[in-house]
C-alpha cells in the first residue's frame, strides 16, 4: 500500500471530498492539516504555493478535483463509462461554482459582507441544490446516488459541501434523503463521527 500524504487547511473547504474518499475506501492515510498561522511560512515550500496537495510515496500531486478524481479511479469510485464519467466531471464542475459562490461571499470586503451574505443564503444555495436535487431525479429518480448505483466521487464532494449547512438542503426531499444515505454509510459515519470539528 502507498504511503498517502494529505495536507490541506483545518477545515473542510477543498479538501475534506478528498478526506472522504480515503474514509469511504478504508485506506488509511496521513490528515495533514495546516493552521492558517503556520501558512504564510511554509506556503513558499509548498508545489504552486497552493493547498491542497497530495504527497504519495513522495510524489506530489496537486488541484483539489484532479487529486479526488485520481484517488476515486484508483479506489472504485470513479466510473469507467465514459457516459457516467461525464456525469461525474459535469456535478465536479457544479460543485466549483457552487463552492466559488461561497467564497465570494466568504472573503467580501467588509462593506459588501451583509448583502453578498444575504445573496449566497437566499439566492445561491437554493439555486444550487435545486440544480442537485434535479440531477438526483434524473438519475432513475432520485432514490440512489448522483450517477449510476455505486458511491462516485461526485456524491463525495456534494456531501462534503452540502452538509455543513443543512437548513439549505431541508426542503429538497431527494436531496435530503441522498444526504442521509451517504451519512449513513458505516465508514463514513465513523469518519464524521471522528473527524476534527469545523463549520466549514
Ligand atoms: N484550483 C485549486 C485552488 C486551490 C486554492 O485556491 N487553495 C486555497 C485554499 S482553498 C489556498 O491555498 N489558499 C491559500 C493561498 O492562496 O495562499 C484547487 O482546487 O486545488
Amino acid at each position: 500500500m502507498p504511503n498517502y500524504k494529505f495536507t490541506y487547511f483545518d477545515f473542510h473547504g477543498r479538501g475534506e471530498a478528498t478526506r472522504l474518499v480515503f474514509a469511504l475506501a478504508g485506506v488509511p492515510f496521513e490528515d495533514d492539516r495546516i493552521s492558517l498561522e503556520e501558512w504564510p511560512n511554509l506556503k513558499p515550500n509548498i508545489k504552486f504555493h497552493r493547498l491542497p496537495i497530495l504527497e504519495v510515496d513522495g510524489k506530489i500531486y496537486t488541484e483539489s478535483h484532479a487529486i479526488m478524481s485520481y484517488l476515486g479511479r484508483k479506489f472504485g469510485f470513479y466510473p469507467t463509462d465514459i457516459e457516467d464519467a461525464f456525469k461525474v466531471d459535469e456535478i465536479i464542475h457544479i460543485m466549483e461554482d457552487y463552492l466559488q459562490e461561497f467564497v465570494k461571499k466568504h472573503y467580501a470586503p467588509p462593506d459588501q459582507k451583509e448583502a453578498m451574505t444575504k445573496e449566497y443564503f437566499e439566492v445561491q444555495i437554493p439555486r444550487f441544490n435545486g440544480i442537485l436535487e434535479q440531477l438526483l431525479v434524473e438519475n432513475g429518480g432520485g432514490k440512489g446516488y448522483f450517477v449510476g448505483n455505486e458511491v462516485t466521487v461526485a456524491d463525495l464532494i456534494v456531501f462534503a459541501f452540502v452538509s455543513d449547512y443543512e437548513e439549505g438542503f431541508k426542503d429538497f426531499p431527494k436531496l435530503k434523503a441522498f444526504m442521509g444515505r451517504i451519512g449513513n454509510l458505516d465508514r463514513i459515519k465513523d469518519w464524521l463521527n471522528t473527524r476534527p470539528k469545523s463549520d466549514y
